[in-house]
């Protein structure tokens, strides 16, 4: 092989994308000055050669697979203030918890929906925070009725929980620091501990449990505090060695503290992507339908994603996180796991077999 690619993506033709990938498929890292690049091209030409070296680094990884995570935000209860959420617990909405019997009918739903993994997701929830026992029966019960490996995404529980968490069958946690920026972070995760959130996911690393980290985009004052913000998270993500990283942006959401700050393009999400791709090339990377629904879901795929999350059946009526569609009727949301596979298929992807989503969970659980 030859040096290493010098030429911007601005500049290069279909050969040097090409090589650019092999170097890191072969290993080669991403420099913080090649971040940078990415986040910062405008070029239609510079932009679409990102997007096609993610898609080959993808594609060698995991072939055409895709893989497929329902959504079930079994309670909306939170005791935080979380600046960008509408969940936050100053804002006056109406909230649900979803009960045991409940639950259990939504898991075997979903274990008859040809998904490979349930994401159970709650606010800051005290009857489950300062009751853990609750959550391992959530979990458990998620579990035995799916029949699908568990992500969980409960917020910063205590470190004496974790193990328990994984006796009672949590597969994944997602935990997402939203920017490495302690500034900025202290600016959205209000009054919550920086370092304690990074300890979470050690420790359940440490437990055997897969792990998922995350940058909220979009939130940077400005477009250079935005990309700061980005190439430090990507740096400082790597040391936990996350086995699934995000990038989602963010949306303002009435009744909170953002309601009035201008949405940023998600041009700057997709373009974290490719460099999540480019930084953690053999990782699980998701296309969130909550952000723009399926036709955001293609472009995040065309990025280099390479799972779909979010998927909710067609009858359910349970919450997003972000529910950029809850002005549109149920039925016609797409964001059930048919019409996900059927546009995968258009796009000459696929939905993986169940087995390779247990073995890539199972290998990395040991690494
Ligand atoms: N309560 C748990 C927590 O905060 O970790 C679990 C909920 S988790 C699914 C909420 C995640 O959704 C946040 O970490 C954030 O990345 C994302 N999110 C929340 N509100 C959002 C918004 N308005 N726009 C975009 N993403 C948002
Ligand atoms: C998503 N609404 O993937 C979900 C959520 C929580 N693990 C994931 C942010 O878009
Ligand atoms: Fe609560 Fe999570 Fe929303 Fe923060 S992001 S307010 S912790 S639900």
């Amino acid at each position: 092989m030859g040096g290493r690619s010098t030429k911007s993506f601005l500049e290069m033709d279909e050969n040097d994308v090409r090589s650019f990938a092999n170097e890191i498929i072969s290993g080669r890292k991403l420099t913080e000055e090649r971040t940078r690049e990415i986040l910062l091209c405008r070029d239609e030409k510079g932009i679409s050669n990102i997007f096609s070296a993610a898609r080959l680094v993808r594609e060698h990884f995991f072939s055409r697979n895709v893989f497929l995570y329902s959504f079930v935000y079994f309670s909306t209860y939170c005791k935080n203030e979380c600046a960008f959420c509408y969940y936050n617990k100053k804002n006056n909405i109406k909230r649900y918890r979803v009960s045991r019997e409940e639950l259990k009918e939504t898991a075997k739903q979903i274990s008859k929906e040809g998904v490979h993994m349930i994401d159970l997701t709650m606010g800051e929830d005290p009857y489950f925070i300062e009751n853990p026992e609750n959550l391992s029966d959530y979990i458990k019960i998620a579990k035995e009725n799916s029949n699908l490996p568990v992500m969980i995404s409960p917020g910063a529980v205590s470190l004496e929980f974790l193990p328990k968490m994984k006796e009672s069958g949590a597969d994944f946690l997602a935990l997402y620091q939203e920017t490495y920026d302690e500034k900025l972070y202290s600016n959205l995760r209000c009054g919550q501990s920086f370092e304690y959130r990074k300890e979470v996911r050690k420790k359940a690393k440490e437990c055997g449990i897969c792990i998922e980290d995350g940058i909220l985009t979009g939130i940077g004052n400005d477009y250079d505090e935005e990309v700061e913000s980005i190439v430090k998270s990507i740096k400082c993500m790597k040391e936990q060695s996350p086995d699934q990283v995000r990038a989602m942006t963010f949306e303002p959401q009435p009744g909170t503290p953002l309601e009035k700050r201008t949405q940023m393009s998600d041009l700057i999400e997709l373009k974290t992507i490719a460099a999540l791709r480019f930084s953690f090339p053999d990782r699980l990377i998701p296309a969130s339908l909550d952000v723009a629904g399926i036709k955001g879901m293609v472009d995040r795929l065309n990025a280099g994603a390479n799972v779909v999350t979010s998927i909710i059946s067609k009858d359910s009526t349970l919450e997003g996180v972000v529910n950029f569609d809850k002005d549109v009727e149920l039925s016609e949301r797409m964001r059930d796991a048919k019409s996900v596979t059927l546009q995968l298929e258009k796009m000459g992807l696929k939905k993986a077999e169940q087995s390779e989503f247990c073995r890539y969970i199972e290998k990395r659980k040991a690494n």
